[in-house]
């Protein structure tokens, strides 16, 4: 084998400089265009730049941040073209590099090298007991697929799991496929994400989703941006805050880190943002304590029900008694506990100075339009459905959802991960949408729930799933508890993934394993009809279509509609009343069959090949209704609670450095925090660092705290001093999903808790076997 990167972590020596405090501008775009160049040839990539997020190109699958309309000649980020970078390479990856390469020696090679081979050109096939992947014809690999489902006991024996950037299509067509085999065993990276958000924001407000749209930020007088690095994770945002910033809006950001996007940006889109000294964003900054912010919002409200005690106006009478349920309670349970108490508990909770929070209600009290917006600094607690309800609360007490200007705001990650849940990935689907399901296609669709990602894990573990199929993503690198996971993963008969690039999932197989690979957001998709688009909803409900423009690598590429329709024919056979083979031809008659399932999609194929696609209703935003159990808006009590790290140690949060995406790496850099060529770093507050004496450049081994008896150990990390709060530390996902017990999940959402976990720092112990 010639020398591949491997693990080995001492393999991994960051350097450090001092964070920025500015985000984008020209090393950003220089960053792009260099990426763009080394990786896909300078044609190839500047053509399928010019292309994203334009009325007539592709979506651009970097994240679900709302086009602006118009539309910049430039729209995109930096982080977007290393994204497309990636898809759009010239590289091939071969069946020559799987004779070349056994999987256990894949399986020693780092995500980055894995991911840096090229595009998977050819349907791949790992016999049981074989060491190397071959070729395999598509008809077989489907043939093989059938049997092993087809040998199950139950349907329940199977999971299918999708990434957020399938398209609304090729979800549709899965969701039916799994549905008619007879499971709802379809969990999603949704459940790792804002599955709290949508748990939280269903229950209050009767609609899982955001309320807000792009104009709303515009109109805002006060956004507040919580648990967020927009200016990595979503730089297009950037430009969105920055022209709210331009005609007034305030912005206050919570978080335990100082993150540079959120201080000041250069716009790159304007002459101003290249050479000028960039937008001052943030106004006010809470650095919270990880997992703080419920206390931290429970804290704003008790300051808003007391003021309204002498001055009425500070809450919106009039609309909680038209369309709110449970204030009384609500208010009662936040005023309960006396003075003294609560603000100890909200300082312990948060670290943040009460003169702060007195200051950002005052700025809450002279705003009339609010939005909250959050990501996964949020959703990823015990307590995240909670904290979600409260941040409800909060907006609700002064009427902030329903108008211009006003309303909740999770930012979602995957491009389409929205939409994919909007089409049916759930695990736990509604009974109207299964009524509607059966209905349009003559079946009955299993009723019962089905299990979620972290259910999934446990039911491989414990023999209960033995077929797993991937629609996209990275099961074993980007769920919580690495070892134990790929042990399970491992019980499998059968693993499949239909995939791009290749990835840790498909070297750590069942004892049979399949790679199918697909056609990706950038590329031409044609079929007997001719020339096809798809479709993508983004994080704002805005739907809108997306066509391909480069030319596929490989004739042997399928779409994943393709992929999809022709599985479930083989699977459930010529008598299939679904006509799975005319969808492919002709993905508008897909589109029509989802206009029958799925409310809001009267008109689809007309009203998606505008120019702007169209908005989905949604209607506490459209009408201030509420579709809740209550038929209001709800109000809700939510225990005061904050994750703690008894003495001598920390409460760790694993990110995304700026080099990556999601388990993609593309680099070993993060640059706005001053890291470079390396990533086991873990940051320290220096005070935290001075007493657990953890002196900067210093390397220890991450062990994680969980009361289960197992060693979750992360070897070999850089102590970086950082300005972070006091008692929190931060490093890089996926390395650190080691530490992530499996059984450490938010209540109600089940989702990992990724950003609380409770760690101890051992000398660095020289045990590198399993990173
Ligand atoms: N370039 C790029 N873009 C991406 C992705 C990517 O990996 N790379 N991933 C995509 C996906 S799937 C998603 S979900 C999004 C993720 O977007 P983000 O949620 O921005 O991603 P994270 O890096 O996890 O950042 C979490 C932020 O929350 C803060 N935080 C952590 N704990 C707490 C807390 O308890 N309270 C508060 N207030 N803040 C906290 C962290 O300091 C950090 O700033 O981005 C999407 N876009
Ligand atoms: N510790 C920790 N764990 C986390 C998180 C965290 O913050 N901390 N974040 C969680 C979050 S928010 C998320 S969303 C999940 C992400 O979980 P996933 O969505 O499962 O992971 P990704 O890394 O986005 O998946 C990347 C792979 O998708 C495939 N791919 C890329 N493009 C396409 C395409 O167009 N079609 C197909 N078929 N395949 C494609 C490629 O093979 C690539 O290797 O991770 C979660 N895990
Ligand atoms: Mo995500």
């Amino acid at each position: 084998m010639s020398p591949a990167p491997g693990n080995d972590p001492r393999q991994d020596n960051p350097r450090v400089s001092s964070p920025e405090d500015t985000a984008v501008g020209l090393p950003a775009i220089a960053n792009s265009l260099r990426v763009t160049g080394e990786s896909s040839g300078a044609k190839r990539g500047l053509l399928t730049l010019l292309n994203v997020n334009k009325k007539r190109g592709f979506d651009c699958p970097g994240c679900a941040w709302p086009e602006p309309d118009p539309r910049h000649p430039v729209e995109f980020c930096e982080n977007g073209a290393k994204h497309i970078a990636e898809e759009s390479t010239r590289r091939k990856l071969t069946p020559d590099f799987f004779s070349r390469y056994s999987v256990s020696e894949l399986a020693e090679c780092s995500g980055y090298w894995l991911g840096q081979q090229g595009r998977i050109t050819h349907p791949m096939y790992l016999e049981e007991g074989a060491q190397h992947y071959v070729p395999i014809g598509w008809d077989e690999a489907f043939d093989l697929l059938a049997e092993e489902l087809s040998a199950l006991d139950s349907p329940d024996g199977a999971a299918f799991y999708t990434s957020g950037r399938t398209s609304n299509e090729a979800a549709f067509l899965y969701q039916l496929f799994a549905r008619k085999f007879g499971t709802n065993n379809l969990p999603d990276c949704s459940n790792m994400c804002h599955e709290s958000s949508s748990s939280a924001l269903d229950e209050t407000l009767g609609i899982g989703k955001g309320s807000v749209l792009l104009d709303d930020i515009y109109q805002a007088d006060l956004l507040i941006v919580a648990g967020q690095n927009p200016g990595t994770n979503h730089p297009r945002m950037l430009t969105a805050l920055e022209k709210a910033k331009r005609s007034g809006t305030r912005i206050i950001t919570v978080n335990p880190l100082p993150e540079a996007g959120m201080q000041r940006f250069k716009n790159p889109q304007s002459p101003r943002g290249i050479i000028g000294p960039g937008t001052q964003l943030t106004d006010l900054f809470l650095q919270t304590r990880v997992g703080g912010d419920l206390a931290l919002f429970s804290a704003f409200n008790r300051l808003l029900l007391q003021t309204a005690e002498h001055s009425p106006d500070a809450i919106d009478r009039e609309f909680i008694d038209t369309h709110t349920h449970g204030f009384d309670e609500f208010a009662r349970s936040i005023l309960e506990e006396d003075e003294e108490t609560f603000w100890e508990r909200v300082l312990h909770a948060t670290g943040v100075p009460r003169e702060d929070i007195e200051e950002t209600v005052a700025m809450v009290l002279a705003s009339r339009r609010i939005v909250v917006c959050w990501a996964m600094g949020i959703t990823q607690h015990r307590h995240a459905v909670p904290t979600i309800r409260e941040f409800v609360n909060f907006l609700l007490l002064r009427g902030n959802i329903g108008r211009t200007g006003a309303g909740v705001c999770p930012v979602r990650g995957h491009s389409n991960v929205q939409g994919d849940r909007t089409m049916g990935i759930f695990d736990r689907p509604g009974k109207a949408f299964l009524d509607s399901l059966g209905a349009e296609f003559s079946f009955d669709p299993p009723r019962h729930h089905g299990l979620d990602t972290v259910e999934t894990i446990r039911a491989m573990r414990d023999g209960k799933v033995g077929v797993f199929l991937a629609m996209g993503g990275n099961f074993v690198s980007a769920t919580p508890d690495t070892r134990a996971t790929e042990e399970a993963v491992r019980q499998c008969r059968l693993t499949a993934h239909v995939s791009t690039k290749l990835n840790r999932s498909h070297v750590i197989p069942g004892a049979r394993s399949l790679i199918l690979p697909a056609l990706s957001r950038s590329d031409h998709d044609v079929q007997e009809t001719g020339e096809q688009f798809v479709t993508v909803e983004n994080s704002m409900g805005v739907v809108h279509g997306s066509s391909g423009t480069v030319e596929p690598l490989s004739p042997e590429m399928r779409s994943e509609v393709d992929i999809v329709a022709s599985l479930a024919r083989r699977v459930l056979g010529r008598d299939d009343s679904v006509p799975w083979e005319e969808f492919v031809a002709d993905y508008d008659r897909i589109r029509d069959r989802i206009e029958q399932v799925i409310p809001g999609f009267s008109n689809f194929n007309e009203r998606v090949r505008r120019p702007d696609g169209f908005t989905l209703p949604h209607a506490p935003r459209d009408k201030r209704a509420f579709p809740t159990h209550t038929g209001k808006a709800n109000f809700t009590v939510n225990a005061a609670t904050a994750p703690e790290a008894p003495e001598g140690k920390l409460l760790l949060q694993t990110l995304r450095s700026h080099d990556q995406f999601n388990t993609t790496i593309y680099g070993n850099s993060d640059r706005y925090r001053g890291i470079h060529d390396g990533r086991r770093v873990v940051f320290v507050n220096p005070d935290d660092a001075w007493e657990l004496d953890l002196a900067d450049g210093s390397y220890a081994d991450l062990v994680s705290e969980f009361d289960d008896g197992v060693e979750r150990r992360a070897p070999h990390f850089r102590v970086v001093h950082y300005p972070t709060a006091r008692g929190c530390a931060a490093a890089y996902y996926p390395e650190t999903n080691v530490l992530v017990p499996l059984d450490s999940t938010a209540d109600i959402s089940n989702t990992p808790t990724s950003k609380s976990i409770v760690v101890r720092f051992e000398t660095d112990s020289g045990d590198y076997a399993a990173v």
